[in-house]
């Protein structure tokens, strides 16, 4: 029985353990190298990788297709500056594919050496796909404040999980417009603060998917967090002439962090378990 109960909690921890990994979204995105890219042009649509930008989660791979006749590479850095070493295909041959897993957050430029107007760009999030499992299990972890700019055009939801007392609290920002659909490139400033101290403070983010994630330094007390978002614009980094939407205005959502004891939750679940996989034990006869 003693055994027995020992080796509940490990299969327990080791259910607790394993599970985020087994739930995580780490996909392999295909990007194609086109027929005829080997030829100076495909550069006015940015064709020469197809598509040109992906955006995926830490963790997850980009597998790069030779669908073209000629040899190309698929080198990270700029054609201008050269290659940086963070990955680099070498030569690969026509139908041959090179795939590589992205394990840091950050945006990847790369190109082609053999052909250098061929350049293309991996944008590598932090993979916010794994606290929306671990929220859901947890049921209403995650609560949600919402506010909406003066025109109306853009809404702020900002959804936040309850943290313990004195830890910092994770915010989940997404930018939708009226009928809730993600707005994309959004370009923001954002900062926080609690009792009239900051606790985040981060200035010309962009966000590609419209989706983004933040954590607050560790909270003083369940006073509400000010969350305060300045639209800088909507478009891409490099077309700031071009952007969109309520500029300059500064949004604010009031987010009241319910601390919430996940800890116990998931402490009293693991009890339960244990006495679930204990008592059972004591109704099969034993050989
Ligand atoms: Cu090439």
């Amino acid at each position: 029985m003693n055994t027995l109960a020992i080796g509940s909690i490990f299969a327990v921890f080791a259910l607790m353990m394993v599970a985020p990994s087994a739930f995580a979204d780490h996909a392999n995105v295909p990007v194609s190298i086109p027929a005829g890219s080997s030829t100076p042009g495909c550069e006015t649509t940015d064709e020469c990788f197809i598509p040109n930008e992906v955006t995926i989660d830490v963790g997850s791979e980009v597998t790069w297709t030779n669908d073209d006749t000629a040899a190309h590479t698929v080198t990270s850095g700029t054609a201008t500056d050269g290659p940086d070493g963070e990955f680099d295909s070498s030569l690969f041959m026509a139908g041959k594919s090179f795939t590589h897993k992205f394990e840091a957050p950050g945006e990847f430029a790369y190109f082609c050496l053999v052909h250098p107007w061929m350049s293309g760009t991996v944008i590598v999030q932090e993979a916010h796909g794994e606290e929306e499992e671990a929220s859901e299990e947890g049921h209403d972890e995650m609560s949600h404040a919402m506010t909406a700019s003066a025109d109306g055009s853009i809404m702020v939801n900002i959804g936040s999980v309850a943290p313990a007392e004195g830890e910092e609290l994770a915010l989940e920002v997404e930018f939708t417009d009226a009928d809730g659909n993600t707005i994309e490139h959004v370009n923001f400033d954002i900062s926080a603060t609690q009792d009239g101290e900051e606790v985040l403070a981060e200035s010309g983010q962009h966000s590609h998917s419209g989706v983004a994630d933040y954590t607050t330094s560790a909270l003083g007390s369940d006073s509400p967090v000010d969350v305060q978002v300045t639209i800088l614009g909507i478009g891409l980094p490099d077309d700031e002439a071009n952007w969109t939407g309520p500029i300059g205005e500064t949004i604010s959502v009031n987010v009241v962090p319910e601390f919430g004891p996940i800890a116990m939750i998931i402490l009293a679940a693991a009890i339960v378990s244990i006495v679930a996989i204990s008592a059972r034990s004591k109704v099969i006869p034993r050989l």
